[in-house]
């Protein structure tokens, strides 16, 4: 039995930092997806991954194995939906899992033989077996979220491409699943569940160490979202003498043990949602974990345990007049971010936000992701600005964030401790981050 396992690309792939630019050339954030399922394929299955977005491989329609199975995110749905009819009018049988799926599956069953709702692994040997007797069903749903205990190690081998950071071997891996907040932006808890389900640390560990690898990106939502066991992993990374960097909550700096073993363990980044510089704009988001909190403070302690912080912020919420963009930069100037990313509300489906716009008759379109749509377009109308004032606020944000001089100062002449342990290693990290992304926005901009 043969199968290939896709990862589509948007339809205009403009506009996501993934698979532009230096990101193109230097640094690939291979998806984990489809390794997690291909190493839950029994080993007589021959099994192929294509994954069209940072590795941009080929999509063969000659090819014709038993079974396609593509993963769809809602951002590169449309063009999941085009190789998944193409295959099926050619006779191949498709199915259809991930976020979007999980979020519309009777959309998705459109486009598919079957659908799988929800985490994926054991469910596939399911769908392996019906399909061997000719009797697939047409949804595959799971009744409990699973155990992450025993997870597979994704075969990151049939991914193509070496995944690199400048030409070195990192390792991607996740640890959780599910998150207990409830950001009025985020589709986690509904998709993975609203409690954190966490990895045996030894199990990481083994991960860590059969990659070969000591650079490690932990693809989380949020690494430090159970602090004990963050503190357990950590206490347990140090002797693998591994560098690493994840997305983090601002927990990490305002837990003094937390933030110590995560230098001693090697934490050279992280990424930190602090979403909106307003206390109406986080309490609309529904953060409430950033509210009163001192991000320059923060930064500061994190730059003091040698971690470099990006800061991400989402912009365009109903709080936001025009005001927000000077407001913006200022703040992150201020509080020295060493990479700062701002984006335009997405209103993904199933989150609050995405209810709340629907019922007030101010999405663009209902199923924004059908069709050909520029992934950085407010699919929405802003309340307080137009449209327009929107976007172009954002260009005028980037315009000043990531001009040269800029950058220069951002990365290199800010002084926000006399302590600081950020190296000029880091410092360069940072400016390549800096570059990569005003080379990305130049593009874009054409
Ligand atoms: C790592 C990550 C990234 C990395 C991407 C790396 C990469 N190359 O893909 C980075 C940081 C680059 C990124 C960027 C973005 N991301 Co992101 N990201 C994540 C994150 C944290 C983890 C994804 C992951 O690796 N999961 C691990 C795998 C194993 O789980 P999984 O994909 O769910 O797969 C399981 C099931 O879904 C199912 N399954 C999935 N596919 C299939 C297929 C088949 C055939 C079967 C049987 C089963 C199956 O089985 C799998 C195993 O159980 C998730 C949040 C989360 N907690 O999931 C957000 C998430 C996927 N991202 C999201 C978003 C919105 C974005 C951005 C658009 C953000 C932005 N504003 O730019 C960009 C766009 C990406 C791009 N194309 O450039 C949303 C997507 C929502 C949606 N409805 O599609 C999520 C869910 C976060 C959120 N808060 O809502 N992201």
């Amino acid at each position: 039995m043969k199968i290939i396992l896709i990862n589509p690309k948007l339809k205009d792939e403009s506009g996501f930092f993934a698979s532009q630019g230096v990101f193109k050339k230097l640094i690939a954030i291979p998806a984990i997806t489809l390794p997690y399922i291909a190493a839950s394929t029994p080993s007589e299955v021959e099994v192929v991954i294509w994954d069209e977005t940072t590795l941009r491989d080929k999509i063969n329609f000659n090819e014709k194995p038993d079974l396609v199975g593509i993963t769809v995110s809602t951002y590169a749905a449309s063009r999941a939906y085009e190789i998944a009819d193409e295959f099926r009018e050619r006779g191949v049988k498709v199915v259809l899992g991930g976020y979007h799926p999980t979020i519309a599956p009777e959309e998705a069953k459109l486009h598919a033989d079957c659908v799988v709702i929800g985490e994926g692994e054991d469910i596939w040997l399911d769908i392996l077996d019906d399909l061997k007797r000719g009797k697939l069903k047409e949804f595959y749903k799971r009744q409990s979220l699973p155990d992450l205990k025993n997870l597979p190690i994704p075969s990151m081998k049939l991914i193509k491409r070496m995944y690199t950071f400048l030409g070195i071997h990192v390792a991607h891996i996740r640890v959780s699943r599910g998150c207990p907040h409830n950001c009025s932006f985020c589709n986690v808890p509904f998709l993975h569940g609203r409690k954190f389900r966490f990895r045996p640390v030894e199990e990481v560990i083994n991960e860590i160490k059969v990659s070969g690898t000591k650079i490690v990106n932990f693809m989380e939502d949020n690494i430090v979202g159970h602090p004990e066991y963050a503190k357990e992993l950590f206490e347990k990374l140090i002797p693998l003498k591994i560098r690493w960097i994840s997305p983090s909550s601002i927990t990490i700096a305002n837990d003094p043990e937390l933030l110590k073993l995560a230098e001693k363990s090697g934490c050279k980044g992280v990424s930190i949602g602090f979403e909106s510089i307003s206390k109406d704009g986080l309490l609309e988001l529904n953060k409430f974990q950033n509210l009163e909190k001192d991000v320059s403070n923060i930064v500061r302690k994190l730059h003091e345990h040698g971690i470099l912080v990006i800061g991400s912020f989402i912009i365009g919420l109903d709080t936001d007049d025009v005001s927000i963009f000077d407001k913006t930069i200022n703040f992150i100037r201020q509080t020295n971010l060493d990479f700062a990313l701002p984006f335009i509300l997405i209103p993904m489906p199933q989150t609050e936000i995405y209810k709340k716009l629907l019922s007030e008759g101010r999405l663009i379109k209902k199923e924004w992701w059908l069709g050909n749509y520029y992934p950085q377009e407010p699919f929405y109308q802003p309340k307080l600005m137009t449209k327009e004032e929107l976007l172009n606020g954002l260009i005028y944000m980037i315009d000043n964030i990531y001009s040269f001089p800029s950058i220069i100062k951002q990365v290199f002449f800010k002084n926000n401790s006399a302590n600081s342990k950020i190296t000029l290693l880091q410092k360069f990290v940072a400016l390549l981050l800096n570059v990569g992304y005003l080379q990305l926005f130049r593009e874009q901009k054409k």
